[in-house]
Parts: structure tokens; sequence; C-alpha cells
């Protein structure tokens, strides 16, 4: 089963959206396989966002991040890191399509309440700079066979 990290923005900490991310992920059949808080530095960043570095919003990007803690999080499920680039929507948030969580809640291109991996070898490596090995927990969640079709879990 494929893992993505997402983080709840300083936006969305603050906009008090914590519980409706959780809320939209839980209720889509994902599974949470670890959780925390945490302040982003700027060691942290630079490899986060190495692919904007060059852009005019670079610096702005890294302040906002840094500004407050986030909510980080580690989703697990089938096909769950494009699965949750849908759920979030587009960049530009007040370009978003209506039911997803930029669409629903915010209007900018920078605060846009939420970050998602945006495949999986991304994934991975989001997964190394935030979790320990300790911090992620394979349980098991007994509704699977409600979510999945056997088939489905085999490949
Ligand atoms: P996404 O988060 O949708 O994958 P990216 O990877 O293109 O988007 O950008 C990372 C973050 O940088 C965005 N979530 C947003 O906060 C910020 N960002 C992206 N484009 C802009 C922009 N043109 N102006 C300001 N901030 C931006």
């Amino acid at each position: 089963m494929e893992r993505s990290v997402v983080l709840v923005k300083p936006d969305g900490v603050q906009r008090g959206l914590i519980g409706e991310v959780i809320h939209r992920f839980e209720r889509k059949g994902l599974k949470l396989v670890g959780m925390k808080m945490i302040s982003l530095d700027d060691a942290i960043l630079d490899e986060w966002y190495a692919h904007h570095k060059d852009k005019s919003f670079f610096p702005s990007l890294k302040s906002y991040m840094k500004s407050f803690p986030v909510i980080a999080m580690l989703w697990e499920g089938k096909d769950s890191v494009a699965t949750i680039r849908k759920l979030i929507g587009i960049t530009k948030s007040r370009e978003a399509e209506p039911g997803t969580i930029r669409g629903d809640f915010a209007m900018s291109q920078q605060y846009n309440l939420i970050h998602a991996s945006e495949d999986l070898t991304v994934a991975k490596k989001e997964e190394a700079l935030i979790f320990k090995e300790d911090e992620i927990f394979p349980w098991e969640k007994t509704d699977t066979s409600h979510i999945y079709l056997d088939e489905e879990l085999k490949s």
C-alpha cells in the first residue's frame, strides 16, 4: 500500500481546519499511520521545496511555512498518493474544483491550506524527512474488507 505525506499548513492550523482534513481522509477510507505537530525549519524546507528554490515566491513560501507549526500526517491506501492529490485540489485555490479541500476552503495560491506528496518518489523522500521509524504505526484497520475488494488488495 502506498503512503502519502500530508501537511496541514500554518493557515490550515490557524483556521481550525485540522479536523476537517482528517475527517475527509478518514471518510474516504484512507488509513492514518502517523501524525504529529512540528515546526518546519530551513533544513527541511530547503529539501522539501528544492524544486522551487529559484522561484520568486520561494522566500515568502519558506517564511510562511515556518511562521507557525504544521500538522504532518502519513496516510496509507491503494494509490493513495494520486487519490489524495485529487482530494486536495489544484495549487491556485480559488480555481480549485468545489468538493476539493482547497476548492471548498481556500482562495490563495500560497495560503492553500494543505500539502500532499506529488508522486510516490517524493512521498518516500518526504516520509523520511519528517517521520522516524517508531512514529509510523502499521495497525490493522478492521473495516478494510469493506473498503477494498480482495483483488484490489493483492494487486
Ligand atoms: P502543490 O502544493 O499544489 O503541489 P507546488 O508544489 O507547485 O504546489 O507549490 C508548493 C507550494 O508553493 C504551494 N502549496 C504554495 O503554497 C506555494 N506556491 C506555489 N505557487 C505559488 C505562487 N505562484 N505564488 C506563491 N506561492 C506559490
